[in-house]
């Protein structure tokens, strides 16, 4: 706008909002509507906790701060939106670390195949000392993490045949998330990775560009892909946290009274959520199976985690830096 037209606006609007104060009119002049990304349809554990932020930040703040949560991925995909929070373009999401690590190389210790045991391991792990280890990571590029969410373990799914050794992935092509090691990962079992952002995956497992892909039971599901996609195969070679993140420039506008609400609320948040994704986890696995999907459970997964191993010292070498990281996760165990 030149600024010739902008000063000559500013001074009516300066003083309505001068006339209103006057005559004890409430202006929104300080209220903050803020934008969070999902990737996650309605009814999603992620959805629902979300909500439950928002509401909780609306109602505990008297309307200062009124998160809007916008699922579905309709403000771009998960890359995208990093870049958005980043430059605070959006104000907050619920971010995998998955697809972190281009971003924020530390988080790709969170992204190597195998390295949590269990999922409350995992749960342990980033609710302690090592958390705040990604935090300020994350907080170096603008992200400011104040819980973490739980996706389960993630596994492959296909729609040739089950997966019960390696050498069942040779020559696959299997969607990945938007992270190299991933890439690696497949490399390693011999199949044929395809990273690709998740909205694309439906169509693309229908219309044979994939054969399949990995992720946990909840997304396997809610995003159809169960339909197609009649092989299940229980590796659980991913368990990787997700955050509840607030860009930098929006948590840095608050007052110190409405950061303690919103981290309050993100603490909430992770705890319902944790709660609704074991529940769901359960729920899903019944309806996939219902629907035909042949899930069966990987007797050796030793063999899948010694094909990893290239993996962990490439990475090591590269990162010698990070290398601590992973053993102080490994001794957590
Ligand atoms: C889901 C995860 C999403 C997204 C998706 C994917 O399990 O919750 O954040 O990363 O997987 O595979 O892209």
């Amino acid at each position: 706008m030149p600024q010739s037209l902008f000063s000559k606006m500013t001074v009516p609007l300066t003083a309505l909002l001068a006339a209103g104060a006057l005559m004890g009119i409430a202006t929104s002049a300080s209220a903050e509507d803020w934008r969070g990304w999902n990737v996650h349809p309605d009814g999603y554990p992620n959805s629902l906790a979300l909500k439950s932020f928002a509401d909780e930040v609306s109602d505990k703040t008297e309307g200062r701060v009124n998160p809007r949560v916008y699922n579905n991925a309709v403000l771009g995909d998960q890359p995208d939106a990093f870049d958005q929070a980043r430059s605070g373009a959006l104000d907050f999401g619920n971010f995998n670390m998955g697809p972190m690590g281009p971003i924020v190389p530390e988080t790709d210790v969170l992204s190597l195949p195998f390295l949590f045991n269990s999922v409350d391991q995992m749960y342990r792990v980033m609710d302690g000392d090592i958390g705040q280890r990604f935090a300020d990571a994350l907080a170096e590029k603008n992200l400011i993490a104040l819980s973490w969410f739980g996706s389960g373990a993630r596994s492959f799914y296909d729609t040739d045949h089950p997966i019960e050794e390696p050498d069942d992935v040779k020559g696959l092509k299997l969607r990945v998330m938007n992270n190299d090691l991933y890439v690696q990962m497949v490399d390693a079992l011999g199949g044929n990775a395809t990273p690709m952002s998740y909205g694309e995956v439906f169509q693309s497992l229908k219309t044979g560009v994939i054969d399949g892909a990995e992720n946990n039971f909840p997304s396997f599901e809610s995003s159809n892909h169960y339909e197609v996609a009649k092989y299940f195969s229980e590796t659980d070679h991913l368990i990787i946290p997700e955050c509840l993140c607030v860009a930098k420039t929006s948590w840095n506008a608050l007052s110190d009274e409405d950061k303690s609400i919103v981290r309050t609320a993100a603490e909430n948040a992770a705890k319902e959520q944790r709660k609704l994704w074991a529940e769901r986890v359960e729920k899903s696995r019944e309806i996939v199976e219902k629907a035909g999907v042949k899930v069966n459970q990987v007797k050796d997964k030793s063999a899948f985690q010694a094909r990893m191993e290239p993996i962990y010292q490439a990475f090591v070498k590269e990162h010698p830096d990070l290398e601590s990281l992973i053993d102080d996760i490994r001794n957590t165990q």
